[in-house]
């Protein structure tokens, strides 16, 4: 993108990590090679294997990165919260969300920026045609597929990937959110913001990209996360429902 850097603040891609020392500094690299205008904001939840001093040595190697760091795992989303509201303090025009664990490709990223010029939230898409998920299990597919069908029925939107957790957002739409209201973490966080989104009456819009499940570390993903989701959007489903019900009686 070649505004990046000149007249705007440039774009912040915001990394949570938790246990990441063996993928995080290599997709940095491969991120300022894709676009060296970035800056980078690493959110460490005091991870045990040494993730945040190694993203100190990077931050201290590179003034593109920066590190928050964070006493104690507590969730994805409380460290995206806290990610975002560094990147508003400092006026980044964009903001990104992104993996540590390889999942997500940089190369991929110059393509949502793109599409952010015509919607206000991009999302990365592994459902819209082109998109692509490498070395899932089945079962690992059949939730992801079926968690995004539920919160489509659920929510009324026309989204795909409403999961997905690489997306770039237009600052003007976290500034508008309430980030002190969300609880959320795991998928629902993704789904919570993404249908807040909407709900503020923004513009999302998604493009495909290949999602590659993480080769090295381990999953942060619980049953709890699962049923979080699964509550939650059950709840926000009625909530709509109840509102067109009332909406209709009173015509
Ligand atoms: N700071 C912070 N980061 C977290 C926390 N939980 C997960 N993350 C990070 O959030 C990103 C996504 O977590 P993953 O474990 O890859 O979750 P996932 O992609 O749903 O699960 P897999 O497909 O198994 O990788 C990774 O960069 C994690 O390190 C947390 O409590 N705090
Ligand atoms: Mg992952």
């Amino acid at each position: 993108m070649s505004d990046i850097g000149d007249t705007m603040a440039p774009a912040l891609v915001v990394i949570p990590t938790y246990n990441e020392r063996d993928t995080l500094g290599g997709v940095i690299e491969r991120l300022l090679v894709v676009l060296p205008a970035l800056h980078v904001l690493v959110v460490d939840d005091a991870s045990p294997d040494g993730t945040g001093e190694l993203a100190d040595d990077l931050a201290a190697a590179d003034e593109r990165v920066h590190v928050l760091h964070r006493a104690g795992k507590a969730g994805l989303g409380a460290a995206y919260v806290a990610g975002f509201r560094w990147g508003l303090a400092r006026n980044y025009a964009t903001i990104i969300e992104m993996d540590a664990d390889g999942s997500h490709a940089p190369e991929d990223l110059p393509r949502l920026l793109a599409a952010l010029a015509h919607a206000d939230l991009v999302l990365g898409s592994r459902y819209v045609p082109g998109g692509r998920v490498v070395n899932w299990p089945r079962r690992r597919e059949l939730l992801s597929r079926g968690g995004n069908l539920y919160s489509r029925l659920a929510l009324g939107v026309r989204i795909a990937d409403i999961t997905s957790g690489f997306r770039a957002y237009r600052a003007s739409v976290l500034e508008k959110l309430p980030l002190d209201d969300i609880a959320s973490q795991g998928y629902c966080f993704q789904i919570d913001l993404a249908w807040r989104t909407v709900r503020s009456g923004f513009t999302v819009s998604e493009v495909p990209i290949t999602f590659t499940e993480r080769e090295l570390g381990e999953s942060k993903m619980s049953g709890d996360i699962v049923r979080e989701a699964v509550l939650q959007v059950g709840r926000w489903g009625l909530r709509r429902r109840r509102e067109q019900l009332a909406a209709l009686l009173r015509r």
